[in-house]
């Protein structure tokens, strides 16, 4: 704790810290909250960044800040009410403008200004999906025409070519052995692969292209405010240059699960269809004055792609023996394989049910 009041104490803070607890379960960063004393200083959030995922901080962070900059400006231009509530807020530190710093140790930390009254939540109902889609619609709308152009913080984050080469790579080596009991899920990957890869061959034929997007919607990464109307997007790690199916399909992937990421009880795996309905009704109302017709086509096969993804990287993890995501017990990855390819399997059943709903959202 005095450790970490130390670091604050590095970064261009209001008011006298009196606490910092741990905060969220993000799988990659460790986040705290510092409270702050003063009633008219805000709480802030402290997050010591993953090195081992992030290699390139500097870019992170310019993404981070050209993409708030970006936003906030556009805010001020409608005269938006309660911005501070609606855009991250990142601290420089006090001896210089960059928004991080570095510790004896090697490891980055940044703050943020902590948005209070505002919640997130880990499974939402058909409204608060309504205006999920809305918002991450003009999340992407709003960046559309960004002056800055963003690097790649992780590369090929979502390109599905290259999360099958990284699985292929984890098999050939099978470094714990683990291969044999996974064949299953290795045969039913393998039979959907050259499907799952159309985006990256749709973009090779020259007609899918990248735009700014999230890359990371899962439904407790956008705070809600008591109405139930979404504030803004968190976690700006991986914005970036992606195909827009990101950001539909992993926000589908969390919040259309009736069950968890990582239930171990398949019954409460599946896919539920008001959710999607909801969703893409708000996503389409703020986002089809710029889609393209091959990318308002492929909402299902997007849909469809983000539970696979996702099943091909935990499964990648659990094979190379747990060394990406944090686990809480040694089993964890293979469950959570488990969970997403079960909702694959549901959301296939509903793939000619989506496409009705979306001829008939668009007509
Ligand atoms: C990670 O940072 P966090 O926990 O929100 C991951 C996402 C995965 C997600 C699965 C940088 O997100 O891509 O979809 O876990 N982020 C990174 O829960 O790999
Ligand atoms: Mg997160």
């Amino acid at each position: 704790m005095n450790d970490l009041k130390y670091i604050v104490s590095h970064f261009t803070t209001c008011g006298t810290v009196d606490g910092v607890a741990p905060l969220g379960a993000g799988l990659i960063n460790d986040s705290y909250r510092v409270t702050t004393a003063e009633h008219v200083s805000p709480d802030y959030v402290l997050q010591r960044i993953n090195r081992e995922i992030f290699t390139d901080i500097d870019m992170l962070q310019g993404n981070i800040e050209a993409v708030t900059r970006h936003i906030r400006g556009k805010l001020e231009a409608a005269h938006v009410d309660d911005i501070d509530r609606k855009v991250l807020h990142f601290l420089p530190v006090c001896d210089g403008t960059k928004t991080y710093w570095r510790d004896d140790d090697g490891n980055y930390w940044r703050m943020m200004v902590f948005i209070p009254r505002a919640k997130t939540y880990s499974t939402v109902n058909p409204q608060y999906s309504y205006h999920a889609g809305a918002a991450f619609g003009n999340f992407e709308a709003m960046l559309a025409d960004i002056p800055d152009t963003l690097g790649e913080t992780i590369p090929n984050f979502h390109n599905m070519e290259f999360r099958l080469q990284q699985l292929h790579e984890a098999v050939a080596n099978d470094v714990c052995g683990r291969v044999a009991e996974v064949r299953y899920y290795l045969d039913e990957i393998e039979r959907r692969a050259s499907y799952m890869c159309r985006a990256e061959q749709l973009h090779r034929e020259g007609v899918l292209p990248r735009r700014v997007c999230h890359c990371d919607t899962k439904v407790d990464n956008m705070m809600f405010d008591e109405q139930g109307r979404v504030l803004c997007v968190i976690d700006l790690d991986t914005v970036m240059p992606s195909f827009v199916f990101s950001d539909y399909g992993d926000f589908l992937r969390t919040a259309g699960n009736t069950g968890r990421e990582d239930d171990p009880d398949m019954e409460n795996v599946n896919f539920d269809m008001e959710i999607f309905e909801a969703f893409t009704r708000g996503y389409l109302e703020s986002a089809r004055h710029f889609l393209l017709p091959v990318e308002i086509g492929n909402l299902p096969y997007a849909a469809a792609l983000f539970p696979y993804m996702q099943c091909v990287r935990f499964l990648a993890d659990y094979i190379n023996g747990d060394t990406y995501y944090k686990i809480q017990y040694p089993m964890h990855n293979l469950v959570r394989t488990r969970a997403q390819f079960k909702l694959l399997q549901s959301v296939e059943q509903h793939h000619d049910d989506m496409r009705h709903i979306i001829d008939r959202l668009i007509r």
